[in-house]
């Protein structure tokens, strides 16, 4: 009650007070003297004058300043002076490579991402180092900035140039080989780096152009629009569809999860490359691991409730594009990077129960089998 008494009083005492200043502005206005109205008048117009240097210097600086999510508009891959001190697991070493690239490749062995870049060298006879990393304690890549494999390092004139992700690496690796003449440092400079801030606040690096290979006159190398668009597209498809079904599957059950891992180990040479404890840790820990992490991965990717068939689908899709061209691979009577990036990804699960399933039940046993032959024989060299 008190309350509201209080509040009447005050509605009625600026209710007056308004009138009186409409008084006031009446009488402005009707007993007007020419100054006064000038000053108005200028008043009026220096405040629309600095209100609109205000107002323009604040959009100016607005469209200026880097919006707050992006950290860093662009960088290039670095290079290192030195070559990291790490120990070479194996070397392989291509008879007649005259790709002249000196490389060492940061991975694991069943990454499928690694096995991408694994089947672009091994299809092209290029020579390589491998430093299988640890991916527990990851002593091996403590140097870089960058959390994942592969890392692919190039000597080149003046140090040691970085390569990082498995399509930026394929693509620049393949603009080199394709247009002799361009140093491998200025490719990486078509590939810049930008650092963000996505939605969930995690920060982000993401390599510009990745897809893209980088001539100078594409149309004067003969290359066919229709046909680079086409193996950008199934390049990506490969890494953002194919590549999702893969965890999920093989990692299906405890069991099968623990074979997977057991394979893993066994291709890796883990039992070179690490303590036994390690081993056994990595196997059994991380195959219980995986196998609530490919639960999550199912619902993520809107894996079909028997993920089998979500494998069998894409294995599917990729040989019927493959048919309907009537050719044996993708790229018409040779691969191209398309064909190379599922065969990797589809290698990486080679001695997994989920692989032989695929091959038995889906169309992309054939066509596996002619690439696993181009890819052994290095028959790309004729390319490079
Ligand atoms: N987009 C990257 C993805 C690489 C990636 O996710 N690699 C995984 C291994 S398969 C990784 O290194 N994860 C971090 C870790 O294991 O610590 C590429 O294509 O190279």
């Amino acid at each position: 009650m008190n309350f509201s008494l209080r509040g009447s009083g005050f509605f009625f005492r600026r209710s007056k007070e308004l009138l009186n200043i409409a008084g006031n502005k009446r009488s402005v206005t009707t007993g007007v003297s020419t100054v006064n109205l000038r000053n108005v008048i200028k008043l009026s117009l220096y405040g629309a004058g600095i209100g609109t240097i205000i107002g323009g210097s604040y959009s100016i600086y607005k469209l200026n300043k880097p919006r707050a999510h992006i950290l860093n508009r662009e960088t290039n891959l670095p290079l290192l002076e030195e070559a990291p001190d790490v120990t070479v697991s194996r070397k392989v070493q291509v008879a007649n490579d005259q790709s002249g690239l000196k490389l060492t490749l940061y991975q694991y062995q069943t990454c499928p991402f690694c096995c991408k870049v694994r089947a672009f060298l091994d299809y092209h006879g290029i020579s390589y180092d491998v430093v299988e990393v640890d991916p527990v304690l990851r002593q091996s890549v403590k140097w870089s900035t960058y959390k994942k494999v592969p890392i692919l390092l190039a000597q080149v004139d003046n140090g040691y140039q970085i390569f990082q992700d498995s399509s930026m690496i394929v693509s620049a690796l393949s603009s080199y080989i394709r247009e002799r003449g361009r140093e491998l440092q200025d490719i990486t400079k078509s590939y810049p780096q930008i650092s963000f801030i996505d939605e969930n606040g995690t920060t982000k690096n993401e390599i510009m152009n990745r897809y893209f290979l980088m001539y100078d006159q594409p149309e004067l190398k003969g290359l066919n629009t229709k046909e680079v668009n086409e193996e950008r597209k199934w390049r990506k498809w490969a890494d953002d569809v194919l590549v999702h079904t893969l965890s999920p599957n093989v990692y299906r059950t405890l069991d099968e999860a623990v074979q997977s891992f057991t394979w893993f180990s066994h291709v890796g040479e883990w039992d070179k490359h690490f303590p036994a404890w390690e081993r056994y840790f990595i196997i059994y820990v991380g195959a219980f691991a995986m196998w609530m992490i490919g639960k999550r991965l199912k619902a993520r990717h809107n894996l079909k409730d028997n993920v089998r068939i979500s494998l069998y689908d894409e294995c599917n899709y990729f040989a019927r594009e493959v048919k309907v061209k009537g050719t044996p691979f993708m790229g018409g009577g040779n691969p191209n990077l398309a064909d190379l990036a599922v065969y990797g990804i589809l290698s990486s699960i080679e001695g997994c129960a989920a692989f032989q399933d695929a091959l038995n039940n889906s169309n992309i046993k054939s066509w596996y089998f002619r690439m696993k032959t181009v890819v052994n024989e290095h028959q790309g060299s004729q390319f490079v």
